[in-house]
């Protein structure tokens, strides 16, 4: 260092200084920014089960049958008013004990009419109480058609089993050859009220949430097939190896969906 710059680091450092406090004087602290996850988000598709009457045929289809169904359940799904309806703005999926002793509810999907990937899913809905009922809202990949399950992926955004305190979030796909799953319960306060279903769906993760406070996460990867448009499914199973024992004395109980909203 010659002897000139040793004088004058001092006179510039100082001088640096004079200017940087001068400048955070006339200039107010810059606001931080918006978290980027609320700031882009727009409605992308909802269905807000306005009205009375049948579902929106441009939006769901209705999958009939059933009677021993995957997981040994036992009502036969139907596209009768008594079991899939809207009633004052809110979906109705109603499993009933018919007086021959079987059981009939709804199941209804987007399945090549609403899918998409990515984004945030929120579904606002009331489960049914009774023993039995097996409520779920969740979504598959949307070549479930030709490559089939496992392979296609499955999100399950609530699932309801016998615990009717709790509901679970869980992914299922395929690992070489195998079905593997990754599910979290988390308790359900106030079951019989209305409850915010969430889903954050990005690339390399998936979040659920429950009444805005998340409980489940899964790291993915390209190996899974979860960078890929799903559909949604909903429906009421019962019995069978998920649903447990039906309540000797059930009769009806229903699954009440007041939206379902998509964001991206
Ligand atoms: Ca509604």
């Amino acid at each position: 260092m010659n002897k000139y710059n040793k004088y004058l680091l001092p006179f510039f450092t100082l001088l640096l200084i004079t200017v940087f406090s001068c400048s955070s004087e006339e200039n107010p602290p810059v606001e931080p920014e918006p978290e980027p996850e609320t700031e882009e988000e727009s409605l992308l598709w909802s269905d807000e089960f306005d009205g009375n009457g049948p579902i929106n045929g441009n939006f769901w289809n209705y999958e009939l049958g059933g009677g021993g169904w995957g997981n040994q359940e036992v009502q036969i799904y139907t596209d009768n008013s008594r079991n899939v309806y809207k009633e004052d703005g809110i979906l109705k999926i109603k499993a009933i004990k018919e007086p021959n002793g079987t059981y009939t509810s709804a199941r209804i999907t987007t399945q090549d009419k609403i899918d998409f990937k990515y984004g945030r899913v929120d579904i606002r809905a009331k489960l049914p109480r009774v023993a039995g009922t097996w409520p779920a809202l969740w979504m598959l990949g949307d070549n479930f058609s030709t490559v089939g399950w496992p392979y296609c992926g499955e999100i399950d955004i609530m699932e309801q089993f016998t615990n009717k305190s709790s509901v679970d979030a869980t992914c299922h796909w395929n690992n070489d050859g195998n079905v593997a799953s990754y599910g979290l319960s988390v308790d359900l306060p106030n079951p019989a009220d209305f409850h915010v279903y969430t889903l954050l769906w990005e690339k390399g993760r998936i979040k659920v949430l429950l009444d805005d406070v998340q409980f489940y996460v899964i790291t993915t990867n390209d190996s899974m097939p979860f960078d890929a448009n799903f559909f949604f499914i909903f429906n009421v199973a019962m019995g069978g190896t998920n649903g447990g024992t039906i309540d000797s004395g059930f009769t009806s109980d229903v699954m009440e969906v007041d939206y379902v909203r998509v964001y991206q």
